[in-house]
């Protein structure tokens, strides 16, 4: 049984992979509207990865018998103009998830949760993934550099990304 202090917690981050769903599927929406259609593909695919990172934490809720407390998703504000800021703004958020995942860590660790804890390595090696992820679109735009060509050629490579999570959530909500 989970302390009602994780429990909370692990139901804040089900809000906060949420918003971060619904952040890139405004960023999606807004590179489609720049015409980069690549760049949106890539951006929609996270908006499904941070769904997945939702529901395996509702699944782990459901599984350990503690309550689903869903809270309001806030409102994306995404005042980036430029492909460079959005990555620079995915970066920076993708730094923030680590940080509120690591606190989560944390706590399960000062409560003695064991099955959180291995719940939350996945998390933890899934972050320094996202966080690799962002840094090599920075990188590569630094290369081809920030202009019509170089955005171009980034469009196409982010264009090629698939889903790598199952995008019917019915099973892993289950737990
Ligand atoms: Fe982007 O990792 Fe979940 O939030």
């Amino acid at each position: 049984m989970l302390s009602k202090k994780v429990a909370d917690s692990v139901n804040e981050q089900i809000n906060k992979e949420m918003f971060s769903a619904y952040l890139y599927l405004a960023m999606s929406a807004k590179a489609t509207d720049m015409g980069y259609a690549g760049i949106a593909n890539w951006l929609m695919v996270q908006y499904h990865e941070e769904m997945f990172h939702a529901m395996k934490f509702y699944g782990h809720l459901v599984a350990i018998g503690a309550q689903v407390d869903l809270k309001p998703i806030a409102k994306p504000l995404t005042a980036e103009t430029t492909i460079k800021a959005i990555f620079e703004r995915v970066l920076e958020h993708e730094k923030g998830v680590t940080a509120s995942i690591h606190a989560l860590m944390d706590l399960s660790i000062a409560e003695k949760d064991y099955a959180t804890q291995n719940l939350l390595r996945w998390y933890v090696d899934e972050q320094v993934e996202e966080e690799k992820n962002a840094v090599e679109i920075l990188t590569n735009l630094k290369l081809l550099g920030d202009g019509l060509q170089g955005l171009f050629m980034l469009n196409i490579e982010l264009g090629k990304r698939k889903a790598s999570v199952p995008l019917d959530f019915t099973a892993v909500a289950a737990g």
